[in-house]
């Protein structure tokens, strides 16, 4: 049906996604921002360097969300849109994308966007966008995709496990009293996007081999139940793989995927994070 319908998804790259197979797709950047360099998150950063150069810098850093302009430039002329940000409480994404949305209709009668606020980011944005493809492949009108979007939301969550919160203190996006038991040595949080898309601590593990089971843990306990599972993680593919085995000892059917974070995510999760979307 997408032969008939002029759509595009689009999301923030916080979302990790640089590509979709089914749907034309495109990523609005965010950007990195130190006193000498400036880390554009798209398809030709290297994250890997990213991450190690940032771990050596003490510089000041910060980061910033698509302007109007750069997601009118991912809109890229579709009829119908459908738009997915990170969290409209801890980033300004969501607030351009509604002004652009603004703009876009006005500019052309017809033109449709849908903008969702994922209240969350990374995997959980993974989810939503996964899901709109398949609307979109059953043939779902617009404004039904755009409520049953909002519903399934209700039935996705995300974790996190951080070794390091120094970035998201240093950018206010956390207190710095959450973010100071995790920069104690081998001290791993865990925690989930909150209803209202804040970062919520849930417990303090010693060490990645505690913290690992307790994901699992915290995921049945907020209603998985085998459904889908995308781990997103910043250099750290043994603890995914691990979340992996736990969840599948326990639902052997679960469909899981493993990834890299992209930059905005490495930046914020920092060495060692992971960032969990599922289904509940
Ligand atoms: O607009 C900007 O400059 C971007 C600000 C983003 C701030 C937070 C990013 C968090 C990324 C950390 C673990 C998952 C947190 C879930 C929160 C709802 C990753």
């Amino acid at each position: 049906m997408t032969d008939t319908r002029n759509v595009k998804i689009v999301a923030d790259s916080s979302s990790d996604i640089r590509s979709l197979e089914e749907v034309p797709f495109s990523s609005a950047a965010l950007k990195i921002i130190t006193a000498g360099k400036e880390y554009v998150d798209d398809e030709k950063l290297d994250v890997v360097s990213m991450v190690n150069e940032l771990l050596e810098s003490t510089e000041k850093t910060s980061t910033a969300c698509p302007s109007v302009g750069d997601w009118l430039d991912a809109f890229g002329g579709a009829d119908e849109v459908y738009c997915v940000t990170i969290t409209s409480n801890l980033s300004g994404s969501y607030n351009s994308a509604m002004l652009a949305k603004a703009e876009y209709e006005q500019e052309k009668p017809g033109r449709k966007v849908c903008v969702i606020d994922s209240l969350s980011t990374g995997p959980e944005m993974k989810l939503i966008m996964e899901k709109i493809q398949e609307f979109l492949k059953r043939g779902f009108s617009f404004e039904d995709i755009c409520s049953k979007v909002r519903e399934y939301q209700e039935k996705t969550g995300l974790l996190f496990m951080l070794e390091s919160m120094k970035n998201l203190a240093n950018n206010g996006r956390v207190s710095k009293l959450a973010a100071s038991a995790a920069g104690l040595l081998s001290i791993r949080v865990v925690g989930k996007a909150s209803d209202e898309g804040t970062l919520e601590p849930l417990s303090k593990c010693r060490g990645t081999k505690k913290a690992i089971p307790a994901m699992a843990e915290f995921m049945k306990k907020f209603g998985y139940k085998g459904g889908k599972v995308r781990i997103a993680h910043c250099c750290n593919e043994g603890a995914a793989q691990n979340l992996k085995a736990i969840i599948l000892e326990q639902f052997a059917r679960a469909q899981i995927e493993i990834y890299r974070c992209g930059g905005l995510c490495s930046f914020y999760a920092e060495k060692g994070g992971l960032i969990v979307g599922f289904e509940k």
